[in-house]
């Protein structure tokens, strides 16, 4: 053959994550490469190996329910799992299920172009052979294009600097060490404490406080880990069909905030305080999220609490969010996270009263001062939901690229196709749950109801699959009429993009719930692929 053909595959995954991984495990039978870009497996749990990385649910529901053999035989030491377990966990996975051979590491996919004469995507890899396939699986994850600010005269400081999210793989020496964290969310949160404990001196650059709730994590107990074993194949059921697609270990719905006396509340939160779960936290009432009243209520619970473990009120105040409704960004999670703040070597810089003017050659200077730093984390964030697809470089029918489509919003039909982007599937991609589920049952969710597709679609000889504005349309006010009712528009999250200096303002997220989003897309199914159009293959010459 010739050198200049590229290889034709049935499918193109890209990123071997946890979701790429089971798109590849699924789709066994055909020929399938996946690309990726780091040299491992694993995805968010691969990239994000900073100190204190764990995960905010519990790894006995945190984890593939696709395999009755794994969930049985697989240990988790803790209840919430550190990176290193999760991306041991993905490492056994690729090896049980012979996946390895399948995927190209240290390979990053840096375009994509859809050909309308053959209906086939043509892949481009940084440093590589291109390929084409019929069909691009993108599971490239909602969190995975970093945030680093563009912050004046940062080229000139000389110290060591990293993100957390591109942490070196033997780690950071904190030992004497002046350190700075920009960033207080989930990252900064579980970073802090660690780095505190290390670190001659730390200083924590504050724009937005956040809600966090102790983790309360601790060695896996064999009791229940035989408890989730014994009942995995109904609690797995179960999370299939409700809001989050997790599992609630315990009635945590008490009505409206205000069907409760004050000690009521106070009693009932303190009760949802040491259920460890973020996500559940904010069921506790069915009105938290939909009334700002009742949501101030919760917020003023953890603000109590934050009084009740620092030490000085002034600090207490500057950690205590008041600008945003809690739950309206990401609640966090935490292991000592406030105590930090009564260490002896921890200082709090409140970016609200003394911005960051310029980095330095020694540090960072603020409006009051300059702190010198031989270290900077930035736990800055991403650019999420729709940072990773675009960073594909995505040009679809007509020549018209993803980023020109997105320019104004993040158009898409069930989360899943954007319409002039023929078969190529989004998992996690914005319109869908996403990061208001428990992700990786959800992702086994969404690359079941895709590769069903494909197969169907092979089966049928339909050589192209696009949805339509119309469909987009439709999808986008179903979004918007559901964000309405809630208070997640209030903060500037990356939920709605509001993170990224000119990024489009819209609530990304699917909100109205796993069940219901899983039952929409069964009935497009089941009624023949309503708001997509399947065109067949032209007959060979
Ligand atoms: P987040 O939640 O986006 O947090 C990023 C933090 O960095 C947040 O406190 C930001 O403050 C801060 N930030 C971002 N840019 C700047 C600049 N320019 N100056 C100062 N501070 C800044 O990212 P994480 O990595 O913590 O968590 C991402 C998700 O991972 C999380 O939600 C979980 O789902 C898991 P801001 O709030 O914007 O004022």
């Amino acid at each position: 053959a010739s050198s200049a053909q590229p290889v034709d595959h049935d499918v193109v995954v890209i990123g071997a994550g946890f979701t790429g991984m089971y798109a590849l495990h699924t789709l066994r039978d055909l020929d399938v490469v996946c690309f990726e870009a780091g040299d491992g497996v694993g995805g968010t749990w691969y990239w994000n190996r900073y100190p204190g990385a764990r995960v905010d649910i519990e790894s006995m529901q945190y984890s593939y329910s696709f395999d009755d053999d794994l969930q049985q035989e697989w240990r988790w030491p803790e209840y919430f799992s550190p990176q290193a377990d999760l991306e041991a966990y993905a490492n056994h996975v690729a090896d049980r299920f012979g996946l390895r051979e399948r995927i190209r590491f240290s390979t990053r996919v840096d375009g994509l172009r859809f050909d309308e004469a053959t209906d086939r995507w043509h892949v481009s890899v940084a440093g590589g052979a291109p390929v084409t396939a019929r069909s691009v699986i993108a599971a490239t994850g909602a969190l995975n294009a970093r945030n680093v600010p563009d912050f004046p005269g940062f080229e000139r400081y000389q110290g060591e600097w990293h993100h957390t999210s591109a942490w070196p793989r033997d780690g950071v020496d904190f030992t004497g060490k002046r350190v700075g964290v920009i960033g207080t969310g989930s990252t900064g949160i579980q970073s802090i404490p660690v780095i505190a404990a290390a670190a001659d001196h730390l200083t924590v650059f504050q724009r937005t406080p956040a809600y966090t709730l102790p983790a309360f994590n601790r060695p896996l107990d064999e009791a229940h880990e035989q408890d989730w074993k014994t009942n995995y194949r109904q609690r797995r059921a179960e999370m299939r069909t409700n809001t989050a697609a997790s599992y609630r270990t315990s009635e945590v719905n008490h009505g409206s905030v205000f069907d409760h006396t004050p000690e009521q509340q106070r009693e009932i939160l303190e009760q949802a305080w040491s259920m460890r779960n973020g996500l559940l936290f904010l069921t506790t009432f069915t009105d938290t999220m939909t009334s700002l009243e009742a949501n101030e209520v919760v917020a003023e619970f953890i603000r109590q609490k934050i009084r009740e473990t620092v030490t000085d009120p002034v600090v207490a105040e500057r950690l205590s969010p008041r600008t945003y409704p809690v739950g309206s960004k990401r609640i966090c999670m935490d292991t000592g996270y406030y105590e930090t703040f009564n260490r002896p070597n921890v200082e709090l810089v409140d970016l609200r009263e003394t911005p960051i003017v310029a980095f330095t050659e020694h540090g960072i200077r603020t409006a009051d001062r300059d702190h010198d730093l031989d270290v900077v984390v930035l736990a800055t964030g991403f650019d999420g939901v729709t940072g990773s697809f675009l960073r594909l470089d995505v040009t679809g029918v007509d020549g018209i690229t993803l980023r020109e489509k997105w320019q104004h919003r993040a158009t898409n039909y069930l989360g899943l196709m954007v319409a002039g982007f023929p078969n190529l599937f989004m998992i996690h991609g914005p319109g869908s749950p996403g990061v208001l589920s428990q992700m990786i049952s959800s992702g086994e969710w969404q690359v079941e109801w895709v590769t069903r597709l494909i197969r169907e679609l092979r089966e049928r000889g339909i050589s192209r699959i696009d949805t339509t504005p119309e469909a987009e349309q439709g999808w986008g006010a179903e979004m918007d009429e559901m964000a309405e009712h809630t208070l997640y528009q209030y903060a500037d999250s990356w939920y709605v993009g509001a993170n990224i200096p000119g990024k489009p303002r819209q609530f990304m997220i699917y909100i109205g719930g796993f069940d219901r989003y899983t039952s929409r897309c069964e009935q497009v199914a089941q009624d023949g692929y309503e708001g997509f159009v399947l065109t067949p293959a032209r007959a060979s010459v």
